[in-house]
């Protein structure tokens, strides 16, 4: 018995979706979500006159299937105690986070254009002290995977059944505390732990890829696959934008027993805008309103 009430509730305590592959009318409306996702994101950074950009939209699909797809939660109760938690580790890409935090209901799509203002709960980097449903404070880079250790360990203490997800950049994982937390994760066999790298190969500058275009640069970590198994993980390459790979993952994740899994994330930093698309000048720069409405059409 546990010796804390983490308080279950049997008719949410099992996730209660069967794991089969999406159906196209599924995996269409995640598509459209991650779309929408997209716009909030660059109307929030435009609006403010700064911000983020090429994170959140090679990040959108990934937490567009967490918060629709995966995770155990209940808007209407941000604190429930035996909800799946989510450290949502890049915190730089707020906008895609608040974004989908308001399309699932944890509060008013309307609070998306007080982003980065004085007294928003909206800050540059996502605060759990102002915005419910946040399970960490992120934004200092490397540190969500330790956080979600210690989340998984307390699961495993409180022999509750919550698991734990942590999105991370690849130019994050250059952050030594990122290798010592997944040590860990691996030592213990936290296989109630889930890390999804947004693997999109840039990061805010990066090195000059010889004889590339002014965009370019090398990716901020090679055999992201080979380095997390060797650790110990269980690895998993995919398309970062499939919502169906994503769900399939995620679920294989989920069967995997005695070791913590990655899904290392194939995405494309801007995904969805031409001019944005694989330009580490995009990472974070204030949106024109020329930029912005050529963007918008083509997000359509
Ligand atoms: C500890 C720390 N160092 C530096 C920064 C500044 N910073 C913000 S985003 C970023 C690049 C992150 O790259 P990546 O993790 O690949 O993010 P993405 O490309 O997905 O936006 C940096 C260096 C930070 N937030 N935290």
């Amino acid at each position: 018995m546990n010796s804390i009430d983490i308080g279950q509730t049997p008719s949410l305590a099992s996730r209660g979706r069967p794991d089969r592959p999406l159906t196209d009318a599924e995996a269409g409306r995640l598509r459209e979500l991650a779309r929408r996702v997209r716009r909030h994101a660059l109307l929030a950074v435009h609006r403010a006159g700064s911000g983020h950009v090429g994170g959140p939209l090679s990040v959108a699909e990934i937490l567009v299937v967490l918060y629709f797809h995966e995770l155990r939660i209940d808007p209407a109760r941000p604190g429930w105690p035996a909800r799946d938690r989510l450290v949502f580790s890049k915190g730089h890409a707020a906008t895609a986070l608040y974004a989908t935090l308001a399309e699932r209901g944890y509060f008013p799509l309307e609070e998306l254009a007080t982003f980065d203002e004085i007294d928003s709960r909206l800050q540059g980097h996502p605060d759990m002290t102002a915005l419910p449903g946040l399970d960490m404070s992120t934004g200092s880079l490397g540190q969500g995977l330790s956080v979600g250790v210690g989340m998984a360990l307390a699961a495993r203490l409180l022999e509750a059944d919550w698991r734990t997800y942590v999105v991370l950049g690849d130019g994050e994982t250059q952050e030594g505390q990122v290798w010592e937390a997944s040590f860990v994760a691996a030592r213990y066999g936290l296989d109630n732990l889930c890390a999804i790298l947004d693997w999109n190969g840039l990061q805010q500058y990066g090195w000059r890829r010889p004889g590339g275009a002014p965009g370019e640069r090398l990716s901020p970590i090679d055999n992201p696959v080979g380095r997390w198994e060797a650790i110990g993980w269980r690895a998993i390459e995919l398309d970062g934008h499939d919502p169906a790979a994503l769900v399939a993952a995620l679920a294989e994740a989920r069967a995997t027993s005695g070791r913590p899994t990655i899904l290392v994330a194939r995405t494309v930093k801007g995904r969805g805008v031409s001019f944005m698309e694989g330009d580490y000048r995009w990472h974070a720069k204030p949106i024109s309103d020329d930029d912005l409405r050529r963007a918008l059409e083509e997000l359509g």
